[in-house]
C-alpha cells in the first residue's frame, strides 16, 4: 500500500531518539570486538588494510565452520588467529549478517581477516541473563513483521513491539499482512461472535496503520497472493522475518526465495539448538539481497527500552504531550493528560493508546510467545 524509498525517512521521523540512537550505537561498537584492530594492535605498525581482500557476507555459522558467500559462492571459512581469540571472549564476535574480508584458500576454503563494522544489529535478551544482549543477525535493512487475521490472532501490542524494535534496532520496519484468504474464510472453529469481533478489529487495525507511514502489504502464501510485492520489497536489502511462530514466515520465503524448506524441520532443528545462531542462515532472494527467517525467537525484546521511551515511538502523541499537566505525564491514569483527552476525543486511536498502556504496563510478557 504505502511504500517508501530507501531514505532516511526513521531516522529524521524519530529525531528525538537520535541521541539515543548514537548512545546505543556507541555502546555497540564498544561491545564490537571486530575493532580489536585498533586499540590492541602493537602500535608501531601500519594499519592493516584488508581492502585488497575480497569481500564476503557471514550467511551461517556453525560449530565446524563459517560459511561466507562472495560472488555466488560459498566458502567454508575459519577466523584468523586474533579474531579467534577475541572469539572466545565473547561467545558472538561473528554473526550471521557480518561483512568480511577473507583470504580464499583451495576453491570453497578460506581465512576471515576481518570484520567490517556493523550498521544495525538485531538482537534479544538472552533468557537466562536477561541483562545481555544476545546478537541474532547483523546488518538487516528491514524487518517484515509478519501478522495475520484469526490464526494467531491480530495482536497489535505485539505488533507495536516489533516496529518499535525495529527502529530502535535501526532497521525499517514493514508490515506484512499475511493469511488474508482467511478473512473471506474465517475458521469454521471459530463462534459468530468472535468472528464478527476479530471482523472489526482487522478493519480498525489496516484503517489505523496505513495511517502509520509504514508500509502494509497484504498476502497469501495459500493463493499465492501478493508475493510479487514482497520480492520486491526485498530487492536488494537484507530482510528478517519476525512474527510469532505460526503466522506463515517460513511459507512465505518459501515463496518469495522458490525454496521447499520444510517448516516443521526448520523448527525441531531450532529447537535443539534454541540458544546458538547456528540454526539461522541468510537465504539469498531471487534478484539480489538476503532473508533470514526467525524461527526459535520466543520473545523480540525491546531490549533496554524503558517504559518512559516507549512513547517517543508514538508519533501521534507529540503534538499534544507538551499539554499534559505534568511534565513526566506518562499518559495511564495522570489527572490533565492531554493524551488521554485526545484518545477520548478520537484525535489519537484508541486502538494506538491501548497498544500504547500494554507496552508501557508491560502486561504482554506472559500473554506472548
Ligand atoms: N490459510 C493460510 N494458511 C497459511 C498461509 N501461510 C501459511 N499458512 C499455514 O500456517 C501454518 C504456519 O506456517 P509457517 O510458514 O510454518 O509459519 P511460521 O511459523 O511463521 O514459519 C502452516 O500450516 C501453513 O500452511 C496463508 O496464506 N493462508
Ligand atoms: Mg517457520
Ligand atoms: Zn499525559
Amino acid at each position: 500500500m504505502t511504500q517508501h524509498d530507501d531514505s532516511d525517512y526513521y531516522e529524521e521521523k524519530f529525531s528525538p531518539t537520535r541521541k539515543e540512537h548514537r548512545k546505543e550505537k556507541k555502546l555497540a561498537s564498544s561491545k564490537d570486538r571486530s575493532k580489536y584492530k585498533k586499540t590492541d594492535k602493537p602500535k608501531n605498525l601500519p594499519t592493516q588494510d584488508f581492502s585488497s581482500l575480497p569481500k564476503g557476507r557471514v550467511i551461517a555459522i556453525s560449530k565446524e565452520a563459517i560459511i561466507v558467500s562472495h560472488d555466488h559462492k560459498t566458502y567454508s571459512c575459519t577466523l584468523r588467529g586474533l579474531l579467534k581469540k577475541e572469539r572466545n571472549k565473547q561467545k558472538n564476535l561473528i554473526t550471521i549478517g557480518d561483512f568480511v574480508r577473507f583470504e580464499p584458500s583451495g576453491i570453497d576454503q578460506g581465512v576471515i581477516a576481518h570484520i567490517e563494522e556493523r550498521k544495525s544489529i538485531l538482537s534479544r535478551r538472552e533468557n537466562l541473563h536477561r541483562r545481555k544482549e544476545q546478537m541474532i543477525a547483523v546488518n538487516i535493512d528491514q524487518v517484515l513483521i509478519v501478522v495475520t487475521p484469526y490464526m494467531p490472532r491480530l495482536k497489535p501490542a505485539l505488533i507495536d513491539r516489533y516496529i518499535i524494535a525495529a527502529i530502535r534496532g535501526n532497521m525499517k520496519p514493514v508490515i506484512i499482512f499475511n493469511k488474508v484468504d482467511l478473512i473471506e474464510n474465517p475458521p469454521t472453529s471459530w463462534h459468530a461472535d468472535d468472528i464478527e469481533k476479530e471482523k472489526a478489529l482487522i478493519d480498525l487495525f489496516l484503517e489505523t496503520y496505513s495511517k502509520l507511514e509504514i508500509p502494509i502489504l497484504l498476502s497469501s502464501s495459500l493463493k499465492k497472493e501478493g508475493i510479487e510485492a514482497i520480492k520486491q520489497i526485498m530487492d536488494g536489502k537484507t530482510s528478517v522475518f519476525s512474527g510469532q511462530s505460526g503466522v506463515g514466515k517460513t511459507s512465505l520465503i518459501n515463496n518469495c526465495c522458490n525454496l521447499d524448506l520444510d517448516t516443521k524441520e526448520v523448527i525441531s532443528k531450532t529447537r535443539k539448538g534454541a540458544h546458538s545462531t547456528s540454526s539461522s542462515i541468510l537465504l539469498p532472494v531471487e534478484k539480489d539481497g538476503f532473508c533470514i527467517d526467525t524461527p526459535g525467537i520466543k520473545s523480540f525484546d525491546l531490549w533496554d527500552i524503558t517504559p518512559e521511551d516507549i512513547q517517543i515511538y508514538y508519533d501521534e502523541f507529540t503534538p499534544f504531550i507538551q499539554d499534559c499537566k505534568f511534565p513526566n505525564c506518562m499518559h495511564l491514569h495522570e489527572p490533565g493528560c492531554r493524551v488521554k483527552k485526545a484518545v477520548d476525543e478520537k484525535q489519537i486511536s484508541q486502538l494506538r493508546y491501548n497498544s500504547y498502556c500494554t507496552l508501557v504496563k508491560g502486561d504482554f510478557v506472559n500473554e506472548w510467545e
